[in-house]
């Protein structure tokens, strides 16, 4: 079959077991997983390419495209990466978590088949409506906020796709039935758990994405006249908030599967991961309240409690998962005999490994770069110095690119080698590659913050630094940062072009593995008669002082900088 990328060896029951997880995987879990994660990295190259024309409009020395053009590529780059790479990876997550774990077929697969032509019917649909916007409809950009129209086709794309999506969970949801059914008993295993818990999220985002699109587009096609602006929004943040919220979820179940499996990680206390997994369900959604902190259209109270002390609950876990993921990795790299000092055990890791080094980075720069800068502005007060500004585009790429992005690429070299069995084709630029994208894209984002918090540069705007129309308002003094920003945003695309570069080459022409061959650093199966928790965590302790004092810091110059924003009082 097409370039013999389907042809693993099973046994006659369609199993066969992978050595490095040891798990026994079916066929067809392996292969739909394949062909969720191609169609994933097909999204990425899409929207990617729209990353180079949005970043060369904004950086204005260059000033690629005019408003309308603007619009409609800042448009397709949204949903390309942060919904279509973002969600066909996450089936293909799903279905990892889920049967292949369990070490089961996948079930219904004639669903999950059905769920990937429809979602990629939507995302088609989307794309074209995208493309071929024109007056009076708007390019919707993420939020197609309401009342501004867009092609009906924009609406109908949503659906359809938000459907599919919900067909291909399907599978899911019945390999857990059937192993409750028919398993061992035992409780799901945590990744199982994690999926789990990204899944439940998931369809509530969905069904909220599927109210708020059906209501536009009936409004749209002029079956109901009018539609309440206030009401769109709060319903959209549903679906536009949690999608983000399984973005989260499926990275941090993806940390817990890639640390454990390359770098020899265990998980120190069940317990306590699971607990916050379980925090997840019930509080992120409150999250949502926090795209409306600066909205007149919800009431004050209604705002600080959702955005602040009910989703502090949501913080809580990932500050949990931020304290429990490094300390598995440093008791399980102790427990083989891989510590050393205070930071060996990071020192001493398979930093060549791009699986595990993607993984890390993810883990470092989301807590630093997006975690930290997102409770920062879910603040009532200082949202007023982010929201619409550059800064927002700043943060959120801390969260969904440097974060999520950056695990799921490490994630797709992981199923390259593992599921394709292909070695990574050009070995020392597959190694050097997480290292040159979560490195440029860093500063890249970094700049994004300060051009809005220093500057306040709004975002989806064409252009603004030579010249606000109809102000003489001057923006000038941010061109330095803007021209740092326009450098390493190219060096980003360049380096996210590698690690296409390196998977479509991997697959094409890479060298085919025997299995025997993939050793998992650390080793899987480790025998030794002490329990996990007996080992030292200090310096998962130090790194987690460093976090907050970041922490700290990061909260008291933001309150500075609202504070010389006007004074108060005589
Ligand atoms: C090299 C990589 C990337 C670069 C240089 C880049 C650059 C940009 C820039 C400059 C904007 C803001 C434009 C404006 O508001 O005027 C933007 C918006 C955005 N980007 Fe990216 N981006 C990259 C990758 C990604 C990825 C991987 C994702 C998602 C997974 C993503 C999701 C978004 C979203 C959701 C928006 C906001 C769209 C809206 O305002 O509706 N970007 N990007
Ligand atoms: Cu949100």
């Amino acid at each position: 079959m097409i370039f013999g990328l389907f042809d693993n060896d099973y046994d006659d029951g369609g199993f066969r077991t992978c050595n490095v997880t040891g798990m026994d995987i079916h066929r067809t879990v392996e292969n739909h997983v394949k062909v969720f994660g191609l169609t994933a990295v097909v999204a990425l190259i899409v929207g990617g390419f729209f990353a180079l024309t949005v970043a060369m409009t904004r950086w204005e020395l260059v000033g690629l495209l005019d408003a309308d053009a603007f619009y409609i590529h800042l448009s397709l780059h949204a949903w390309n990466l942060l919904i279509f790479w973002m969600v066909f990876m996450e089936i293909a997550i799903l279905y990892v978590g889920g049967p292949m774990v369990l070490g089961r077929r996948l079930p219904l697969t004639k669903a999950a088949k059905a769920g990937w032509g429809t979602m990629v019917t939507g995302a088609l649909v989307i794309n074209y409506a995208i493309w071929t916007t024109s007056p009076p409809d708007q390019a919707p950009l993420l939020t197609s906020y309401a009342p501004m129209p867009s092609s009906p086709y924009f609406y109908a794309g949503a659906i359809i796709f938000l459907v599919g999506a919900v067909v291909a969970a399907l599978p899911f949801f019945v390999a857990l039935w059937q192993e409750k059914k028919w398993g061992s008993g035992g409780s799901l295993p945590l990744v199982t758990f994690g999926a789990f818990a990204t899944a439940i999220i998931a369809v509530e985002a969905l069904v909220g994405g599927l109210a708020v699109f059906i209501y536009a587009l009936l409004w749209r096609v002029e079956i109901i006249d009018s539609i309440d602006a206030a009401l769109y929004r709060q319903v959209f943040w549903i679906v536009g908030h949690g999608t983000q919220q399984i973005n989260l979820v499926a990275m941090v179940t993806v940390w817990y599967f890639l640390t454990h499996v390359v770098g020899g990680a265990e998980v120190v206390s069940e317990k306590v991961s699971r607990t916050a997994f379980v925090l997840y369900v019930f509080f992120i959604n409150m999250g949502a309240a926090h795209h409306l902190l600066s909205d007149p259209v919800v009431s004050t109270g209604w705002r600080i409690w959702n955005a602040s002390y009910a989703f502090y609950g949501a913080t809580l876990a990932s500050l949990i998962h931020a304290f429990a993921i490094p300390a598995g990795i440093e008791a399980g790299r102790r427990r083989r005999g891989k510590g050393g000092g205070l930071f060996g055990w990071l020192t001493n890791a398979p930093w060549k490994n791009p699986v595990f080094s993607a993984t890390i980075f993810s883990i470092i720069l989301f807590g630093f770069v997006g975690g930290i800068t997102g409770v920062v502005m879910g603040q009532l007060q200082l949202n007023m110095t982010w929201v619409r500004t550059m800064a927002t585009v700043g943060h959120f790429h801390g969260t969904v690119v440097l974060g999520t992005t950056v695990a799921f690429m490490g994630l797709v070299y992981f199923i390259i080698r593992t599921m394709f069995m292909r070695e990574l084709a050009f070995g020392r630029l597959a190694s050097a590659q997480p290292y040159l994208y979560a490195g440029t894209m860093g500063v890249a984002t970094l700049m994004l913050m300060y051009i809005g918090l220093l500057y306040s540069v709004p975002r989806r705007i064409h252009t603004v630094v030579r010249d606000i129309p109809g102000s003489d308002f001057s923006l000038t003094a941010a061109e330095p940062l803007m021209i740092i920003f326009g450098i390493f945003a190219l060096l980003a695309i360049v380096s996210g072009a590698l690690f296409l570069l390196v998977a479509l080459a991997s697959l094409l022409i890479g060298e085919r593995r025997v299995p025997a061959d993939i050793v998992p650093d650390g080793g899987v199966d480790f025998e030794s008669d002490e329990p996990v928790h007996k080992f030292e965590m200090r310096g998962t302790f130090v790194i987690t002082l460093i976090f907050m004092g970041v922490f700290v810091l990061a909260y008291i110059a933001n309150w500075y900088l609202l504070s010389q924003l006007w004074s108060i009082g005589p």
